[in-house]
């Protein structure tokens, strides 16, 4: 099997000689030629921003050569391909990651320096690429830098939002407030515009049934879907990855009729109406919203990649019954669960393929990864809103409903509760299609993303399903997290230390994360532990300096750094329960006579993260956050040992800040509701400890370092639900509960820390139903605090604890991650470029 391979034109050594001529030419040329002619700007009137911009695309030109060869070589060899659709990419910064990937950094730093700038204040000027809420969108960027790593053919898609997660400002009475995030004002060199990748994409309009099960779709308003392209590329390895992100654009020549009509107005704000689609990521996680534009964001994405990825099988000139053999797609949650429905039209209306054919090459193809419990965030769709604006689509679901539930039958007659469970329609008025359901008989496999998650799929949301198809359907992939951004680029000093002391290159250990586990044995040696704690001090100082220079406030490094909570704000993962214990240690500490504090361990107490624009909860959370902040560094009793910083705008670089400065962090969630956590990783990677719940990938954390290296703390998830029928049923009040949480909120309703009243709502969560049980936790949190209290006093057992941490995090790099997939789901194979 092989593709064909496109020669250039006209004399091809000539081609040859010059093709690799931008790699070799010299980096000061190229950087310069950029800022003469690319960005036209004069050499002597050039800013950092100026200087940033020539820098990026100095080192888009390496990567666009090694991209170009990845893609060609690909089609030479036309092996299985992998698609990752994902609705989020949180990339981040892209230049000092490509620098390192490509080995480029100690020239670019030297060339540079010759122009009269800094390498780092140059990187410093990047804009994050912030297309995504949280872990799931890190978690699609860590795979495509993996997958590049890994030299496996994976292709990303997404879309090109033009505005991407918020700006998060704190207002004067601490709230959240929202600014838009116009990323593309400045210039990206990281993309690549592809005019001619171009696709027509319906909504709307009629479907008329014809013969043999086909359907004609007419009518509405046709968009046009331009790629844009994000090289991705992998380390130590010329392997170039794509991330190809849609823009939405209007047709030309759309709605002639207005035009005859006289009506301009009208055609522009159709124009309008077609941008609009790609206009802004949706702020939410964990939560779904039920948009018409998000929906069609949904199917102009799904629509666009399939179109993409089919005519890239044409190519191949196979017989399509052979498309799964050459493509496996991965559905990053349910989102684009659209695709399947869409290729079955694609097979049955476009390419004369029989209903049951086509049903066999897409449930060959796709794969689902499920990535969250919470009946809040499962993705359900109105179906008179589907049949409006895609009516073919709304058939084609129907009909795969009703041959589902015919087997269904079949194998479990005159079960007519466990139709309805089943069913891809959920009746009532107005009836929804249930988009996991539809994803789960759609694919060829499902996973969750932790251990515990995966279980909890099994024997919840998916149970049904795991009786009808049997238990080998439905998987796990364990969470990993990329440890060249995540300990190399954001911790050069530790990376440096662990190069040094292991005596292997760097370039092996950050592919075989495994290696790490060489540190153990100098676990205990004193000079490895002064310099292991050396670093960790470095990069609290650096945070220390950046709090500064961001906020103004200065705090003391000598303090045990507790980086908490950075992640988005949401009631299942309990900032508050980590608020009111750091209240409940600032009202110990006021009680305490001033010679008794001496003996007690100083902490900084970070707090970050955005909350959903409508999520009334999460923002008040922050507003306390910020006012019992203000209250607790101002008192001159306690702020020696006791502060408390909320950090705003939290985003990726923010992350690559905090995390290494880390002795500690929280991941508190109540059990059984955090299907992974990935930030977990990177803190305990990076040598901070970990304080949390029995929970997501904590649990398997704790398998890898040893539970004696963790806190655990609360409630397990097999209990979680009777305790909450407890409350309804058998209410206890709070001061029964926990005499020092009653304390705590009490104080709070006084006023001390603000304006009382408005704080109430957020009170009374936890005094009344406490779904998600604060109040049952609060005790034994406060208990762990105190382990880590003891345990932050043995200074030289606390840096081997750190060490051994950070040592046994091997089985977390993303690496491990991308080729479980790729060997136990997708089947595809590594191919490296040489
Ligand atoms: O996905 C991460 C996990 O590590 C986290 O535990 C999990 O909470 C997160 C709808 C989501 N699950 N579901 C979402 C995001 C946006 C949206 O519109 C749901 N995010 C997660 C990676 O597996």
């Amino acid at each position: 099997k092989s593709g064909k391979e496109i020669w250039p034109r006209g004399d091809e050594k000539t081609w040859k000689d010059n093709l690799r001529g931008i790699s070799n030419g010299t980096l000061s040329t190229s950087i310069v030629n950029h800022v003469q002619t690319t960005l036209a700007r004069q050499a002597y009137n050039l800013d950092d921003q100026g200087a940033y911009e020539a820098v990026a695309l100095s080192v888009r030109d390496n990567l666009i050569v090694n991209w170009n060869d990845t893609q060609s070589f690909f089609t030479r060899k036309a092996p299985k391909r992998a698609y990752y659709l994902s609705l989020e990419w949180l990339m981040g910064r892209t230049l000092d990651n490509a620098l390192l990937n490509l080995g480029l950094k100690e020239k670019y730093k030297t060339g540079v320096d010759k122009l009269g700038f800094n390498v780092e204040n140059l990187i410093d000027e990047e804009r994050d690429a912030g297309l995504g809420n949280g872990g799931l969108g890190r978690l699609a960027a860590c795979y495509l830098d993996s997958s590049a790593s890994q030299e496996l053919p994976v292709w990303g898609y997404g879309l090109r939002y033009r505005y991407g997660i918020f700006q998060q400002l704190i207002g004067p009475d601490g709230s959240q407030l929202e600014a838009p995030d116009p990323w593309l004002q400045h210039l990206n060199a990281w993309e690549i515009p592809r005019f001619d990748v171009a696709y027509d994409v319906r909504f709307y309009g009629h479907a008329e049934r014809v013969d043999n099960g086909k359907a004609v779709w007419s009518g509405g308003q046709e968009v046009v879907a331009i790629g844009y392209d994000v090289p991705i590329p992998g380390y130590h390895t010329r392997n170039t990855n794509n991330i190809r992100l849609w823009d939405a654009q209007p047709k030309r020549g759309f709605d002639l009729n207005s035009f005859n009509a006289g009506d301009y107005e009208r055609a522009v704000d159709s124009s309008n109406s077609a941008s609009n689609i790609t206009s802004v990521l949706y702020p939410n996680d964990n939560h779904m919203v039920g948009k018409e534009l998000r929906l069609k964001q949904q199917y102009f994405w799904s629509a666009a990649s399939l179109a993409d990825i089919l005519r890239r099988f044409k190519n191949l000139e196979k017989p399509i019954t052979e498309f799964p053999e050459y493509v496996a797609i991965q559905l990053n949650d349910t989102h684009p669960t659209l695709a399947i429905v869409e290729l079955m039209r694609l097979l049955v209306d476009d390419e004369d393929v029989s209903w049951e054919k086509a049903w066999n090459i897409v449930t060959s193809t796709f794969f689902y990864t499920n990535h969250t419990v919470l009946p809040e965030a499962l993705e359900k769709w109105p179906v008179p809103l589907l049949q409006h604006l895609l009516p073919r689509h709304m058939q084609i679901i129907f009909d795969i409903n009703l041959f589902f539930l015919q087997a269904v039958e079949k194998k479990f007659p005159d079960d007519r509760d466990r139709l309805a469970r089943m069913s891809l329609i959920q009746e009532g008025t107005p009836q929804y299609v249930r988009m996991a359901n539809l994803a789960c008989i759609g694919s060829r496999k499902v996973n969750g993303v932790a251990e515990l998650h995966s279980h909890l799929v099994r024997t919840t949301i998916l149970k049904d399903f795991v009786e009808f198809y049997g238990p080998s359907k439905f998987g796990n992939v364990t969470n990993g997290v990329t440890p060249r951004r995540w300990l190399d680029q954001c911790n050069p000093l530790l990376s440096a230390l662990i190069t040094d002391t292991l005596g292997i290159a760097k370039s092996k250990w950050l592919k075989d994360l495994d290696l790490l586990k060489g540190l153990i044995k100098h676990a205990d040696d004193p000079v490895f532990q002064e310099k292991w704690r050396t670093v960790k001090q470095a990069n609290k100082e650096r945070l220390a300096h950046f709090v500064e220079t961001t906020l103004g406030v200065k705090v003391n490094t000598k303090a045990m750094f507790d980086v908490q909570q950075i992640k988005r704000i949401h009631e299942y993962k309990r900032q508050f329960l980590n608020l009111l214990g750091v209240v409940h240690r600032y009202l110990l500490l006021k009680s305490m006579k001033p010679e008794d504090r001496k003996d007690v361990n100083s902490r900084v107490v970070f707090f970050a993260g955005k909350a959903a624009p409508g999520y009334y909860m999460a923002k008040l959370v922050i507003r306390l956050i910020v006012n019992v902040a203000r209250v607790i560094n101002a008192d001159k009793d306690t702020n020696k040992y006791l502060e408390m910083l909320f950090i705003p705008d939290y985003s990726v670089s923010v992350a690559e800040v905090l995390i290494p400065a880390s002795d500690l962090s929280q991941h508190i969630s109540t059990a059984g509701t955090e299907a992974s956590g990935t930030s977990n990783m990177k803190f305990c990677l990076n040598g901070g400890l970990l304080l949390g719940t029995v929970d997501g990938a904590n649990i398997e954390i704790a398998e890898e370092v040893g539970e004696e290296n963790v806190f655990f703390f609360g409630h397990l998830t097999p209990q979680v639900e009777d305790v909450r029928h407890a409350h309804l049923y058998h209410p206890v009040p709070v001061e029964e509960r926990s005499p020092a949480l009653a304390n705590v909120l009490n104080e709070i309703s006084s006023g001390r820390f603000g304006p009382a009243p408005d704080f109430e709502p957020l009170l009374n969560t936890v005094r009344q139903h406490d779904y998600y049980l604060v109040s049952d936790d609060f005790d034994s949190y406060l208990a762990a605090l105190e382990l880590v209290d003891k345990a932050y006093k043995d200074k030289k057992g606390w840096v081997k604890k750190s060490i051994i941490t950070s040592a046994k995090m091997g089985k977390f790099s993303s690496d491990r991650a991308i080729l479980n997939y790729a060997e136990e789901y997708w089947n595809v194979e590594q191919y490296k470029l040489e």
